[in-house]
């Protein structure tokens, strides 16, 4: 694999070695890679276009929209649903699953996607992302049934996101490994800079919320308290914290350095399962942060395995470096 490869050109290489990928799912893959540089000359023009700021409106999380969770959210739909590669999508802005309108072609995929990711922080001009999943439709390229969208991360063909920040960079999995491709403004295109990424096993690097510390479970009251014991604590390692507040930004640097990167769940989002949602949050970015070698957890199972109850279905989410991950699911053990 060399870098300076076009994303058509590493997925097309993929297939001639040997990866089971479908001629549609490259198409897909590459539609969905000219949306996240329609998202990126958005977001580059917001300022300027009067499109910072709230939308006025709330999703069906019951979440303040911004103008460009709307804005995003269209561009995605409109680009997607004219390609004849979709049988239909979910989205984190949309209540219901979207269908594809009769005028165009189905196709043989469902992916689900939340077009703007970290979207509290658009406005401080900190990264964003696009994250989406796809999986088959299992009625072919017949209307789905809602229970076709509820799908474990298992399931998974593909999963990647696409983070705007200072450079626009893609980052996918096809299920053999992890690769990410900058977007090169001079030629428009998505090139390979980094493939076969591997996450370090081990870290002394957190990320969490910790204004909401009274509100979580005690095995992760626990788990942080001794790393802020830092090396005279039962972790014995002195431990550096980030926060950014996008989930996408954090991947980002745990797929750079490694780290470990926790939203578990808290009293105030209890009855909702957790704060992230499993389709299109927590099912890509576990898919990605396990292809390159870490592991992504509840706390009591892997994010892979939930069974989904809903397509809004919300989880606690405890991903990164392996062996770190594997120690807070050790706390909720005991
Ligand atoms: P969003 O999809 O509405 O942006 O919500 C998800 C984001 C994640 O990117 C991030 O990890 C988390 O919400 C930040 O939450 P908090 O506001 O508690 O810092
Ligand atoms: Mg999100």
């Amino acid at each position: 694999m060399q870098n300076g490869m076009s994303l058509r050109q590493y997925l097309v290489d993929q297939k001639r070695g040997g990866v089971a990928i479908e001629a549609d799912l490259i198409d897909l893959i590459c539609e969905t890679a000219v949306t996240c540089k329609e998202i990126t000359a958005k977001i580059d023009r917001a300022a300027l276009e009067g499109a910072l700021g709230a939308a006025g409106s709330q999703n069906v999380q019951g979440e303040e929209q911004k103008k460009l969770d709307v804005i995003t959210n269209d561009v995605m739909y409109e680009h997607l649903c004219t390609t004849g590669l979709l049988a239909g999508m979910g989205s984190e802005e949309v209540d219901e699953p979207m269908m594809i309108p009769d005028q165009y072609p189905r196709g043989r995929y469902l992916m689900f996607f939340d077009p703007l990711d970290g979207s509290s922080n658009i406005d401080v001009n900190i990264s964003v992302g696009t994250i989406f999943s796809i999986v088959e439709a299992p009625r072919g390229d017949a209307a789905p049934a809602p229970e076709d969208f509820r799908r474990k991360g298992i399931e998974q063909l593909a999963a990647g996101f696409c983070v705007y920040g200072p450079s626009t960079t893609l980052v996918l999995t096809i299920g053999n490994g992890v690769a990410m491709f900058t977007l090169d403004h001079s030629v428009g295109e998505f090139i390979l800079v980094r493939d076969k990424v591997q996450i370090p096993e081990e870290t002394a690097e957190f990320a969490i919320n910790m204004s909401n510390q009274r509100f979580w479970e005690e095995p992760v009251k626990q788990y942080i308290a001794d790393c802020i014991a830092g090396e005279t604590g039962p972790l014995g390692k002195r431990y550096n914290m980030r926060w950014v507040a996008s989930m996408v930004a954090e991947t980002f640097r745990i797929l750079t350095r490694g780290g470990i990167f926790l939203y578990p769940m808290d009293e105030r989002v209890r009855e909702k399962g957790g704060k992230l949602r499993l389709m299109y949050e927590a099912n890509p970015i576990g898919f990605i942060i396990e292809q390159a070698g870490g592991a992504a957890s509840t706390g009591r199972e892997r994010i892979l395995e939930v069974e989904p109850g809903s397509l809004h279905q919300r989880v606690p989410v405890i991903l990164g470096s392996k062996k770190e991950v594997e120690k807070v699911e050790e706390y909720h053990r005991r």
